[in-house]
This record gives C-alpha cells, structure tokens and sequence, in this order.
C-alpha cells in the first residue's frame, strides 16, 4: 500500500501575478473555469500497484453533471481523498456569514473540511456530508450540499476561528471513509457563497429590432474582455480581479465602449461595481457545455445553473442582458443544433423571463447560418428568445453582408448584436504589428456596423455591436508544445482570405487586442492605433461642432467642426429659426465652409438652430445626421441626394 501524491498536469497554470483575495459574493473553489490562480489539486489514494492499478483520478464527463460536462472524480482501493490547495493562503473571512456548497455523487457518507493557520500552526476541520442533507442512495445521484461556514467549527461558531478563515490554504477537502473496497465518489461545483444585495435593476426591453434602457434607445458599443495577465489562460484566473478591471475598465470607457462583454458567469459585486462607475453595462455569458446537452438531466442541470446565475445578479444595474452560451451552435459535440442546442436556449430564456422581467435573453452565435433556420431557430419556434448576438469574421468590409443576410431571413424579426466581430494587428505580410492595418480595418467595419444599426436607419436590424478583443491573450496560440504563455507568439493559427487585401489574411491569435500587454508590467496597457479609431466613432468626435464667437450686432459668427471623415471637400450650414426646428424648417444657407473648419459666417438675427453638411465634391449628404427617432434629417434644397452612408462623406454617429 503506498499513499500516492498526484498533482493535475491540466492545473499547473503559470500564474506570476500576485492572488487578489476574493472579497465577496462567490469564491469559486473547482468549476469549469478551474481552480483558483496559485492553487493546485492534490490527490491521496491507496492505489494496487501491481497491474492493473484500480485508481481512477480523472475529470469525469458526462451528461448528467451539474455544472458544465465535468466533475472531479475519485476511485480507490480502500482510502482516498483530495482538495484544492492554495499555494499562500487566502483570506475568505468575508464568507463568515456564508456557505459552503457542492455536489456530491457518492454511495457512502464523505468528510468535507477546510485547512488552515491557527496561532501559527496548522488547523484543520471537517464535517460529515450526512450532517448536512445527505441522504444514502445506492446507485447513488447528485446531491447539492450546503454547510454553514461556521458550522465548519466546533459549536458553529466562527468568533474563536476568525483567523482560520483569514488564513485558508485549503478551501475544501473531501475524504471516503477507510472501510468500503473499490467504490469511487464523485464532487462538482464547489464554491463558498455569502449573501449580496444590489441597487436594482436597470430595465432593459427590446421594441422592434432596438434595445431600449429605461425605456430609451440604446446601442451596444461593447468590448470583449479577459481579465487575464501574461503567463494565465482562462482557468483559474477570471475571478474578482481588481487588480485587472480597475485598470481596464477606466480605459475601456474613454474610449467610447458603453459596455464590457464577459466570457463566464463569474460575476461580483465589486466587479460589477467597478463597471458601472464606469458607465459600462456587462454582458455575462452563460457558459453552456455541449455535454450537458444529450439527456434531459444534464439539460435540468444547465437550467438550475443559469438561473443560480440570473437571480443572483439580476439586480445590480449594471446588468445589460444575458447571452446564453458561445458558439454553441459549432460547438455541439454529439448534441443536435435543431433537436437539443435551440430548444434548450428557448427553454432557458423562458425560465429566465419567469424570475427576472428586466433583461433579454439571447446567445451568441457563431456566423448567421444558423439563426432563423426554418423549422429550427426562427421567431416562431424560439419565443421566448429576445435577441441573437452573431459573430463575424468576414474581412474588414464584411460585417456589412453577415447583416444583409440577417435582414433577408424570414420569421426573424429580433435585434441583431454583432457579440464578436475584429482583426488582429499582427501583419504576417511585413512580418511585424502593423497598427494602421488594424485600425483601418476597424473604420471600414466600424462603418459597415453603424450603417445596419436599427436607430440610424429605419428597417435597419442591428442594436449594437462588441469588439473582439480589448487585450492581447497570450496563451492562445498553439505554436509550441507546451503553449508558452508567457511569450507573445506570432504564429498563424488559421488562415481567413476574407481579410485581403486591406489585412493580411493570417489570423494570429495573440494580437486581437485593441491594447496590449507588457511582460513585467502588469498595469500597463499600451493601446493601439485602433483605440482611437474606436473612439473617433463611439465618441461622435468628428461632428463635433462649436461657436467660437458671435458678434449679435453684425451676425459675425466664428464656428469651428470637426471636418467629415473620408473626402470631403466643403463643407455647408444650414440654418433655419429656432422655431422651426422640429419641422427642419430650413430658411437660409451658408456655404464654401471649406474643407476643415473653423470658419466665419454671418448668420440673421434671431434665435436659431443650424447643421454643417459636408461634400464630396460630387454630391452632398452626411451631417444633417439622424433625428431622435432615428430618421434621417431632411436636407434643405434637395441638392443632398446621396443618402446618408457612414463611411462616405461623414461619420455621423452617435444616435
Ligand atoms: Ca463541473
Ligand atoms: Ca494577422
Ligand atoms: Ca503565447
């Protein structure tokens, strides 16, 4: 008999960044988003060594799971264990009024505990799963147990153990007993909890294909976001990070996004907090393992999660809506698209719309293929879903088409979020980071995006759109075995011709950032040229107008604007009584602005309202802009008759 140590080659993540205590909410302990950052898995089993070894230490996957496809299983001979064990301990004192809770799947009672220093030393307590809830059943089936956090000690009482909960270096261990032969246990999700309260929920509806906030139209200007450092991958490591978003967040919001987007449930209060300061929705993705799709337990499971999930942060303000699942629709396994993945979304949003009326639901679905397919996933058969997101990578002048398709489906009458579109900086043509390719790249999407928005253009499908990505992740591409995470590579992962000729058509993974990361430097976040491209549209910089002075005697007024993007030649001023305005009551004109401001003219008397149009030397269009229903504004003479297109004369955003 030898007592084996076993260490998960899967959770040796390189983390190099200092562990932020989590502070509150949930503190994930093993989930399909790993183990906490600087923690490890250890195993202990009496193992036959003689062939065959009768010890079985691998993640189990199977339909029926409660979270996600995998759970940490165990098979011994006659006794066994593991935990999950901090590599410095984590101060979890803020859970004191908490719980822990997991599932279990095991034929015989388990001891469950946490470890820890106490006056120097070791501690160690535990508790026999049967004292909370545990029922014996044989075959046995997966049972949630909830323990108390201060029921972990003597008399249920913390006071005397705070500093045991300042001190965990073992969040949970579970142990079978040293009496029954060859059976094995199973245990899933394991988190410690405590109670939260939030301000209240923003109200967010769809009306047509528009979201509306609080009842107001509202684009989704969003970036994708990863909370990970040099040297993380995305185990482990998203967690409270506030050593991450409290740099990121500030940043991301200057640069004209309204919302961030989030890979995983893994929600907190902190986070959430941080983000909303900002002015920054979140939009949490439901993480949905194909697994859990085949059997109607596994499908019950992902339910109960998600809603764990909705009602628990549904009432923090910040919350935009849900996306269920990314890319599920590729990402199926052996589960069926139309028989198991979209009935399943319906299901969940239908549950989701019965505890919580403030949000929509949608998913994130990679390409437009397979939205609004006959039978399978249009308006009619998925009532209950609110909004599809869609995810393109067809070049720089192609989110323009992956819309149109969209428009042209029937029974689809939704908003459309682009949830994913972007390019890498990285130029395999020069070979070298080639920030004007990125950015230029962007103004063409950036103007393909804008034109299908519902608010600018009436009949137009989309509400938004998120980029991909805020940072370079520097795990991603498989250039070598093993990955080197702490190495920026530079390798092609996959080839898309749709970027030619405006970028390269070599996709590189670790350079989809619109800032960058510095090795060594954790805090810093150099942002690329794109940044400002990003920004110029969210921010309505370039139709920005301003009086410099007015001389009310003379009607001398000096004006200055921001000249329209792209080849504008002049630019014109239209003016009409103040009056007037709600009508476009044009009554008079001032041209040959020029093709940059500022400029005087002279203006009549009297209260007035006016707009620059630019040309292009052919025609006129641009800057009359949109009115607050989205309907483009009049122009004064018809001498305009080039509709309003973004990326031609002018970007007039910001509707
Ligand atoms: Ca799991
Ligand atoms: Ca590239
Ligand atoms: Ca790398």
């Amino acid at each position: 008999m030898t007592r084996t140590r076993r260490l998960s080659a899967l959770l040796l993540a390189l983390a190099v960044s200092a562990v932020t205590p989590a502070f509150a909410d949930t503190y994930l302990v093993y989930s399909e988003g790993g183990i906490p950052v600087n923690s490890d898995i250890f195993l202990w089993a009496d193992c036959l060594y003689t062939p065959p070894n009768i010890c079985d230490f691998a993640a189990r996957v199977a339909c029926e799971t409660p979270e996600g496809g995998s759970s940490q299983g165990l098979f011994t001979n006659q006794w066994g264990g593991w935990g999950v064990f901090h590599q410095q301990d984590v101060d979890l004192s803020a859970y004191e009024n908490g719980d822990v809770r997991f599932f279990v799947k095991t034929p015989f009672d388990l001891t469950v505990g946490i470890d820890c220093t106490e006056n120097s030393a070791p501690a160690s307590y535990s508790r026999l799963i049967s004292q909370h809830g545990w029922v014996s059943d044989d075959p046995p089936t997966w049972q949630e147990i909830t323990i108390p956090v201060c029921d972990l000690f003597p008399g249920g009482d913390c006071q005397p153990h705070l500093e045991c909960l300042e001190t965990i270096k073992a969040p949970f261990h579970v142990n079978r007993p040293d009496i029954v032969l060859a059976k094995d246990f199973a245990v899933d999700y394991i988190r410690w909890q405590s109670a939260i309260s939030h301000a209240g929920a923003s109200s967010v509806t769809v009306q047509g294909r528009q979201l509306l906030v609080n009842g107001e139209p509202f684009v989704v200007n969003g970036m994708a976001y990863a909370p990970l450092s040099i040297g993380e991958n995305w185990q482990g490591a998203w967690r409270d990070r506030p050593d991450r978003y409290l740099v990121d967040f500030p940043l991301i919001a200057a640069g004209g996004s309204n919302a961030v987007r989030l890979y995983a449930p893994v929600l907190t209060t902190a986070m959430l907090d941080a983000a909303w300061a900002e002015g920054l929705y979140v939009i949490p993705t439901f993480g949905v393992g194909p697994d859990q799709l085949t059997c109607d337990a596994g499908k019950a499971f992902m339910q109960d999660r998600f809603l764990e999930m909705v009602e628990e942060w549904k009432d923090h303000p910040a919350i935009l809506f849900w996306l269920v699942g990314n890319e599920v629709n590729i990402n199926l396994g052996a589960a069926d698209r139309c028989a198991d993945w979209f009935p399943q979304l319906d299901s969940l949003a239908q549950a989701a719309h019965g505890v919580d009326s403030s949000h929509p639901v949608g998913t994130a679905n990679a390409g437009v293929d397979h939205i609004c397919e006959a039978g399978c996933s249009t308006d009619t058969v998925l009532p209950n879903v609110d909004l599809w997101g869609m995810q393109v990578y067809r070049g720089c002048q192609g989110l323009g088409s992956a819309f149109a398709d969209y428009e042209a489906k029937t029974d689809c009458a939704r908003p459309l979020i682009a949830t994913e579109f972007g390019v890498d900086s990285w130029d395999s043509r020069v070979p070298g980071e080639n920030q004007a390719m990125q950015a230029t790249c962007f103004e063409d999407m950036l103007a393909d995006a804008s034109q299908a928005l519902a608010v600018r253009t009436p009949g137009s499908v989309s509400s938004g759109q998120v980029v991909f990505e805020w940072l370079d992740e520097w795990w991603k591409a498989s250039c070598v075995e093993p990955a080197e995470w702490t190495v920026q590579d530079t390798c092609t992962s996959f080839s898309n011709p749709a970027y030619a000729p405006q970028a390269d058509t070599a996709m590189n993974e670790e350079w989809w950032g619109i800032a960058t990361q510095v090795l060594g430097d954790p805090d810093a976040r150099p942002v690329r040229a794109a940044y400002t491209t990003l920004g110029d549209a969210w921010l309505g910089s370039v139709c920005n107008l301003q009086v410099d002075a007015h001389d009310p005697a003379s009607g001398d007024t000096t004006i200055s604007f921001d000249p329209a993007t792209g080849n504008a030649v002049n630019h014109n001023l239209y003016y009409g009584p103040l009056s007037a305005v709600s009508t476009h009551g044009y009554s008079g004109s001032v041209t040959g602005l020029g093709p940059t401001g500022p400029s005087v003219v002279t203006l009549p008397s009297g209260s007035l309202f006016w707009v620059v149009a630019a040309e292009n030397g052919i025609s006129e269009e641009g800057c009359y802009g949109t009115d607050s229903e989205g309907v483009e504004r009049p122009c004064f003479s018809g001498n305009c008759e080039v509709d309003q297109i973004a990326g031609w004369n002018c970007l007039c955003m910001g509707p």
